[in-house]
């Protein structure tokens, strides 16, 4: 059977056509006919939250539906890691995605093969491909959507090659549908509008949220399978509305997948370190021999007080270190305050010292270089952390590691904290 046709003209529910184009593709990495090749992967970031999920799966959808490019969408995470995060169970329900472990392809579904089956990917939501995905012959990016600090790569392959400010990825992919005359299927705009909510705090403004990211949620809503409770709910209403966009059903889908998100209760440390999590490697070349570290960055949606205390984030820190490979660790909370509900944010920095990239390794001239990289940043604008400055066991704990910990800017989020953090390990001097 022809890939391309079955998949043009099948099944047109969501949930069909990522069942069945992870089939497919499962099926030409298995034959190993080369058939693999013609297909490309579209993946977000490591982090595995909604706006990479629902970014991946609108494109694939739009490079096969409408470019007739065989294109499967793959989730850079366990299968079991799915439940790490409510919110993305809950938004994948609503868009009618009620087996996700089952409907979509996970890169555990595909680390058996070697070398990698496909060569093609699409990136979106970063804009580094992974060294983890490594084809027969050289890899190419075909195309890129994002909205973090961009890298300057694939300048020649990458087409479309979209790298912009947006509150959310998400809503550079309905710019691309919306650019098209064709109709998405509704669940498609509901686990868009889904992820658009996540990432702007559901369009508050003052917030995250742009004008691409309010042009979006505009275009996706009278699109989505809530269609018809929004009209129900303007007919009932006294005052006539004027545009579809509707304050009060944003705000409410908004607050149900924000509950979800911040119910994090039933995880432990490890969980609540790996739920949100991105590795960088870095070369450092103010170092002699210019050895290559690794560093890890956690975003945590608890305070330290209420996970952390009591040499937790030292052990389980170190645990999740050596899990990693990591020397670096930052763990980055964010949070709402007891007065006012105000937003917070605090860093947790984790240097361990006991298997250094090369030998000789200077442990104290990383440590300085972190330390003060960190604090002269004019954009965190750290404050020493009042109860763990040292960690949670103050500053003798564990000999092999340097903690500190500080309160930070409450609105610099780790699409900022990453490239602080890249620019002080990849400083020439
Ligand atoms: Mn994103």
């Amino acid at each position: 059977m022809n890939v391309l046709n079955s998949l043009a003209s099948g099944p047109s529910t969501l949930a069909d056509f990522l069942s069945s184009s992870k089939e497919q593709y499962l099926q030409d990495a298995r034959n190993g006919s080369g058939k693999a090749k013609e297909w490309t992967v579209v993946m977000g970031n490591e982090a595995g939250d909604l706006d990479s999920i629902a970014s991946s799966i609108a494109f694939s959808w739009l490079r096969t539906k409408v470019l007739h490019q065989p294109s499967v969408s793959l989730l850079r995470m366990d299968r079991d890691d799915l439940n790490l995060r409510a919110e993305n169970l809950h938004a994948l329900a609503l868009a009618g995605v009620s087996r996700p472990k089952d409907q979509l392809l996970f890169v555990t579904d595909v680390t058996n093969y070697h070398p990698f089956p496909s060569h093609k990917f699409a990136l979106v939501d970063h804009n580094r491909l992974s060294s983890a995905f490594t084809p027969e012959g050289q890899p190419l990016v075909v195309a890129i959507v994002d909205h973090h600090a961009d890298e300057n790569l694939y300048v020649d392959s990458a087409e479309p090659r979209i790298i912009t400010p947006s509150g959310s990825c998400a809503s550079h992919i309905v710019t691309l549908l919306s650019s098209l005359t064709v109709e998405i299927p509704p669940e498609l705009a509901t686990l868009l509008l889904s992820a658009i909510l996540i990432d702007t705090d559901g369009l508050k403004p003052g917030g995250k949220a742009i004008d691409v990211d309010r042009k979006a949620a505009d275009f996706l809503l009278p699109r989505s399978t809530f269609t018809s409770s929004v009209n129900m709910l303007e007919t009932t209403d006294a005052a006539p509305s004027g545009p579809v966009f509707n304050p009060e059903f944003i705000q409410s889908l908004s607050d149900e997948l924000s509950t979800k998100k911040n119910d994090v209760s039933h995880l432990g440390p490890r969980d609540l370190l790996r739920r949100d999590y991105k590795e960088y490697e870095f070369v450092l070349p103010w170092h002699a021999a210019e050895p290559q570290i690794r560093a890890g960055l956690s975003t945590v949606p608890v305070k330290l007080e209420d996970w952390a205390v009591d040499g937790k984030l030292e052990t389980e820190g170190e645990a999740w270190m050596k899990e990693r490979g990591l020397h670096i660790l930052g763990v980055l909370t964010a949070y709402r305050g007891a007065t006012k509900g105000k937003r917070k944010r605090e860093m947790a920095w984790i240097i361990r010292t006991d298997t250094p990239p090369t030998d000789g390794f200077d442990f104290d001239a990383l440590t300085e270089r972190l330390w003060s990289g960190l604090e002269a940043d004019s954009v965190l604008e750290l404050k020493e952390h009042k109860n763990f400055a040292h960690g949670t066991q103050g500053p003798i704990s564990v000999p092999e590691l340097r903690v500190r910990c500080y309160i930070q800017n409450p609105h610099a989020t780790r699409k900022v904290t990453a490239p602080v953090l890249k620019a002080i390990m990849e400083a020439e001097t």
